[in-house]
């Protein structure tokens, strides 16, 4: 068995920005540009959005967090949006999700330049992205591609069966592991809350993609042996025993499943930290293609 580290990974991606970005300066370019917006103090949000920042920073990229009140009305968010879509020093931008209840999140997300669109949540991305154009992918699918591709994990004919349709990582995923190319080429299936026999189906698995957002879900006996296994589950389960209160569980239980796997990615520690990395890396796309 062997873990897909993705703390490690995504320190390793972020020294390779780091080092673009150095060039970028010796040439007298502009570094790349970030903006974060975060509505209300949803904690694990701000630990994510905190994280982003950091690593901006980190690389050497300028970074803007944009902090807005929980009872923001939804025009006012999108007159932050459109200003942002007008301000020319930034070259993507991002409104972490969820939002409040209030507000339509389509309607934020289909606000957003799609050039600035580093999350790569517009349909013009998305769209993109199925037919194999270039295209902000979005961090996480992102993240589990680059994962897969550093790992060498064979994909190419093997059946991958992921759980989960989200826009955000279960679609994607699914889209980009049946396309050509590295860590593509696989025979995808589209599990969901609707699926009869789950387990029969990730029994047949060569690959699992876990984004159900269950905890520990995935048990020993709904996967073959040797079958590799990622965790995109990032649940905060309360636990007093523990001084923050909580104790993060991914969708796989990982002790048992382990055992049988060939790769495992760890939670945290696994795509968590890669989605990040990923976010960096389509800031940096972003400075490069919207100057071309
Ligand atoms: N707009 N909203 C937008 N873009 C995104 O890409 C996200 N996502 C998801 C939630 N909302 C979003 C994130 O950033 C999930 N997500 C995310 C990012 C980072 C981590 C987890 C989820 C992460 O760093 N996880 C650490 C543990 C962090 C902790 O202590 O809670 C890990 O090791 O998995």
């Amino acid at each position: 068995m062997k873990i897909l580290d993705g703390k490690k990974t995504s320190n390793q991606i972020k020294e390779e920005i780091k080092a673009e970005v150095s060039a970028m300066k010796a040439r007298g370019e502009r570094v790349p540009h970030l903006a974060a917006v975060l509505v209300g103090n949803d904690g694990a949000s701000l630990t994510y959005v905190g994280s982003k920042v950091r690593s901006c920073e980190y690389v050497g990229f300028d970074s803007t967090l944009i902090r807005l009140e929980e009872d923001i009305t939804e025009q006012a968010l999108l007159e932050k949006i459109e200003a942002l879509n007008a301000d020319s020093s930034l070259d993507g931008y991002i409104v972490q999700l969820p939002l409040p209840k209030h507000i339509d999140e389509e309607k934020i997300l289909l606000a957003i330049d799609p050039k600035k669109d580093v999350d790569g949540f517009h349909p013009a991305n998305f769209g993109r992205m199925a037919l194999e154009l270039d295209a902000f992918i979005p961090a996480t699918p992102f993240g589990i591609m680059q994962l897969l591709e550093r790992y060498e994990v064979p994909t190419s004919g093997k059946h991958c069966v992921v759980v989960g349709r989200s826009h955000i990582v279960g679609r994607p995923i699914s889209i980009l592991m049946s396309q050509k190319g590295p860590a593509g080429n696989a025979t995808v299936t589209v599990a969901h809350s609707r699926t009869e026999n789950l387990a029969a189906l990730t029994r047949q698995a060569d690959i699992v993609v876990m984004a159900l957002g269950i905890p520990e879900y995935l048990t020993a006996d709904m996967v073959k042996e040797g079958a590799a296994i990622i965790d995109v589950g990032i649940t905060r389960v309360p636990d007093e025993n523990h001084p923050k209160g909580y104790v993060i569980k991914g969708d796989v239980a990982y002790e048992e499943v382990a055992q049988k796997s060939s790769f495992i990615t760890p939670v945290p520690g696994g795509v968590g930290p890669m989605t990040i990395a990923m976010l960096l890396k389509n800031t940096l796309l972003a400075r490069q293609w919207n100057q071309a």
